[in-house]
């Protein structure tokens, strides 16, 4: 009977919460030292913001597809082009992104393209769902930044 209890306490709760979103903020950094995002992966959940800070001097972040990951994604989102110039002593401006349908992965790169297509040179990254990914330490390090 008291087993009986317990589970009909659970199922109360989760009809009590059925929507609750816990939101976590994370940082990607661009062109901090070389053309690349920093990290280049995050696992994110639905209604998760990811910030792009524009450290380096010109950059941006275009959304792409696992097949064509420096080819612009029709309807796709881009910062535009971004950064601390060219001397580095501007600000480090930022653009977020929320994700809004963590079910599919985010793609996207860097079409700068002065000196070489920084996609072609490893400027590429992605957003994951965090339950597509199997259970790792280094998961919890990512998620919590
Ligand atoms: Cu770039």
């Amino acid at each position: 009977m008291a087993r009986r209890v317990g589970l009909v306490a659970v199922v109360s709760i989760t009809h009590l919460f059925p929507f609750v979103a816990c939101e976590a903020f994370h940082e990607i950094h661009v062109g901090a030292s070389g053309s690349f995002y920093d990290p280049a992966t995050v696992l994110a959940n639905q209604n998760d913001v990811v910030t792009f800070i524009f450290d380096g001097p010109f950059h941006d972040v275009t959304q792409s597809t696992f097949a064509r990951p420096c080819q612009p994604l029709a309807g796709g989102f881009s910062s535009g082009t971004a950064g601390k110039g060219t001397n580095g002593s501007a600000p480090s401006p930022s653009w977020s992104l929320r994700i809004t349908n963590a079910s599919v992965p985010i793609w996207f790169y860097c079409g700068a393209t002065i000196p070489l297509p920084h996609c072609t040179t490893g400027m590429v990254g992605y957003v994951l769902k965090l339950t597509q990914v199997p259970a790792h330490p280094s998961i919890d390090a990512i998620h919590g930044s």
